[in-house]
């Protein structure tokens, strides 16, 4: 028994990606779950969260009530830190709020939009904020705010983005703060992780890779989509409402495309067409009625794994990218 923990304790140690990430947060590897709406729940949150990962779970549009249970769920399965995504244009954001902190959740990430008005309150309530930002304004406004950390999310990732790209983004927003960066948006393994670093993040937060985990419950038409999908098989929607969303290519994207750029089309008549889209691709896997969201690096997944063994071949592929270097360099 000795022995056995004491080899855990030795891997933990001996992990060349152990950031500062790691002792911040009290996880294995700083690599984190995307929240994703109506893909990441308790499950593979914890999932996630079991192989010393970050797991986070999206609150999406749910009210209080669905909250609360999903974290007793995940609380249920892992005794290990997680995450709750909080999806600032929620219209029960307001209660969501209170309940994280009535939950004493360890962690709480923000999206699609500005988190001020929480910021100190979840942090005087012992938890550690991370939101995401698309630009370095935001970051630099996270961190007089008091945020732990940011996400620095460009937009090569899924669903709701900004207009920045990763590469650029990253080490723009690492010089405008002090407090740590995790990078997002177009990473889906070890070499991108790896990239991240060299960039100056202590961490990285990846989405689609997570979607086609076995954990995650969504129909199994998303995860085959991802599987199956190119380098150019994502597009944005949604850019003439103010909220552009990527997401694979069907035949929803196409016909919301033409209506969009469509001038009669008013503005209410696409929004209530986008609406539900994310929940019929999820739960129904609908390509006429569904919208898919996935970011660019769909065209890299080729394989559905296990959360643990997603984890467990990102670290060695970033160990290889990290200690490989480049060859070529005399
Ligand atoms: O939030 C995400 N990704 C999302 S949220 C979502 S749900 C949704 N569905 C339909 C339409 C809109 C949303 C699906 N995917 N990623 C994090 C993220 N945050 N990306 C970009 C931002 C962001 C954008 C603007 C963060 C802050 C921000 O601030 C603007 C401001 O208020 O200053």
């Amino acid at each position: 028994m000795l022995s056995a923990l004491s080899k855990k304790q030795s891997h933990r140690c001996d992990s060349m990606i152990k950031t500062p990430l790691c002792d911040l947060l009290n996880i294995e590897f700083p690599i984190l779950q995307g929240g994703m709406a109506w893909v990441s729940d308790a499950q593979l949150a914890a999932a996630v969260s079991n192989a010393g990962g970050l797991g986070i779970i999206s609150s999406m549009n749910a009210d209080e009530n669905w909250l609360r249970q999903e974290i007793h769920k995940v609380k249920s399965l892992t005794d290990k830190p997680f995450g709750i995504n909080v999806m600032l244009m929620n219209p029960h954001v307001d209660k969501i709020a209170q309940v994280l902190i009535e939950e004493k959740v360890p962690v709480i990430t923000t999206g699609a939009g500005n988190p001020g008005k929480f910021i100190k309150l979840w942090i005087a309530a012992g938890i550690k904020v991370i939101p995401v930002v698309p630009s370095t304004g935001l970051a630099r406004f996270a961190e007089r705010a008091g945020a732990t950390a940011v996400i620095a999310e460009g937009g090569e990732s899924g669903g709701h983005v900004g207009d920045m790209a990763t590469l650029p983004l990253v080490p723009q927003v690492c010089d405008a703060v002090s407090i740590p960066v995790i990078a997002a948006g177009g990473i889906g393994d070890g070499r991108g992780i790896a990239a991240a670093l060299m960039l100056g993040a202590v961490g990285v937060q990846l989405g689609t890779r997570f979607l086609v985990a076995d954990e995650t419950n969504i129909h199994e038409n998303y995860k085959d989509k991802i599987i199956k999908a190119k380098d150019i098989d994502t597009v944005l929607t949604g850019k003439s409402l103010g909220h552009p969303v990527r997401a694979l290519k069907t035949s929803f994207t196409r016909s919301f495309l033409k209506a969009e750029n469509d001038p009669s089309t008013p503005k209410e008549t696409l929004e209530e067409y986008g609406r539900g889209a994310l929940r019929i691709a999820a739960q129904e896997g609908d390509s006429q009625n569904g919208c898919f969201m996935a970011g660019q690096i769909s065209g890299l997944i080729k394989e559905k794994q296990s959360a643990k063994n997603i984890i467990l071949t990102l670290v060695k592929e970033t160990e290889t990218a990290l200690k490989g270097g480049l060859q070529w360099v005399k």
